[in-house]
């Protein structure tokens, strides 16, 4: 009988760390967030910053009356900073839709730190925009 009572306890345990893994994975912070018309788009990651080397985060999208996401289609994310006396250094993001609408994965490299200019375009079921907003890379 007691192994199978710790067997029990045991699974409950995991299903507990199973949720709270969970929570914890979805907990990003923003980086940036910028309206543009009806929409709202909010740069998250894990840490809440950009940082030398490679990034990863999440882009999304959400109606400003509804708050809810909303699928825009087709995205791009490409960033740029003017640098003196040089070519501006540009780096634009790999992006994936996840199956949730209005959340795409991104990954991005920066070579340096210094204040990037954020240029983000969509294109789909609410038409066709685009934004600009500016993020540091730490
Ligand atoms: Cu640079």
């Amino acid at each position: 009988m007691k192994p199978l009572i710790i067997t029990a306890v045991f699974g409950v345990l995991l299903v507990v760390q199973g949720f709270i893994g969970c929570a914890w994975s979805a907990e990003q912070k923003p980086i940036a967030t910028q309206k543009s018309k009806d929409l709202v788009i909010t740069l998250l990651s894990d840490s809440g910053q950009w940082t030398q080397g490679k990034n990863t985060f999440v882009l999304e999208f959400a109606a400003v009356a509804t708050k809810q996401p909303i699928d825009v289609g087709t995205v791009t994310l490409t960033t740029n900073m003017p640098m003196p006396g040089m070519a501006p250094m540009v780096a634009g993001a790999t992006l994936a839709a996840e199956k949730a609408p209005g959340r795409y994965q991104g990954t991005i490299s920066f070579p340096d730190s210094g204040t990037r200019q954020v240029t983000v375009t969509w294109e789909g079921p609410v038409g066709k925009g685009s934004t600009r907003f500016s993020v540091p890379v730490r």
